[in-house]
């Protein structure tokens, strides 16, 4: 876990440079960074059907460190993604866009799964990582129904549907805003 959190530590760091070097443009509104608790990866092993064991969770549990990069704007996320594609210091090695292809939840972000080298007694090591990318309205919507329906398994159907009709609203707020954005430029 020590491992894991120097590699959020660096990811932290990847974002400040960013920040500083964009701050004209308010790229970033905020960052959020977590440890999956071990309960929480057992739990997620167990659901996926994996084997209980260190070899799994090293190579099939991608989110044990995670950061999250709330942006403003839509057009900031996939700005933040380039930066993160061109930074030599991390290697993306997977992308799930859940922006262009929401999820039947309605769920939307930009997920990358990243090695990031981290420095140990011995020697470097390259921990598996993921940042969500994703806008205030975005995350606002995740949250709560996080809270609400994608960790409770008795949600009704007609509590899901009410989700999907506020993703809506949520995308649309989206759109709304990048355009007052484009138009006060
Ligand atoms: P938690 O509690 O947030 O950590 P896979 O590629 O399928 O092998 P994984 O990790 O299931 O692996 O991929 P996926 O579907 O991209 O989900 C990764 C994370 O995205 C989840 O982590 C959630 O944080 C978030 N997420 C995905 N789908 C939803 C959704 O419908 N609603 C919300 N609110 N969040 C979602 P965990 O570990 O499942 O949960």
């Amino acid at each position: 876990m020590t491992i894991y959190s120097l590699s959020i530590e660096e990811l932290k760091n990847i974002v400040k440079d960013m920040e500083v070097k964009y701050q004209n443009i308010n790229l970033i509104d905020h960052v959020k960074s977590r440890l999956k608790s071990p309960k929480s990866i057992i739990k997620k092993m167990k659901k996926k059907k994996y084997n209980l064991n260190y070899k799994e969770l090293i190579e099939k549990i991608n989110d044990i460190a995670g950061i999250r990069i709330i942006c403003p704007f839509q057009e900031n996320v996939y700005i933040v993604r380039e930066l993160l594609m061109q930074n030599p210091k991390i290697q993306v090695i997977e992308e799930k866009d859940y922006i262009q292809k929401p999820k039947k939840s309605g769920y939307a972000s930009l997920h990358l799964i990243v090695e990031v080298p981290v420095e140990t007694d011995m020697g470097k090591v390259y921990v598996k990582a993921e940042i969500q990318i994703r806008t205030m309205a975005m995350d606002f919507w995740a949250s709560l129904e996080h809270e609400l329906k994608y960790k409770n398994s008795n949600v009704t159907k007609q509590t899901s549907k009410k989700l999907l009709k506020a993703a809506k609203v949520m995308k649309k707020l989206d759109y709304e805003m990048s355009v007052l954005a484009n138009e006060t430029r």
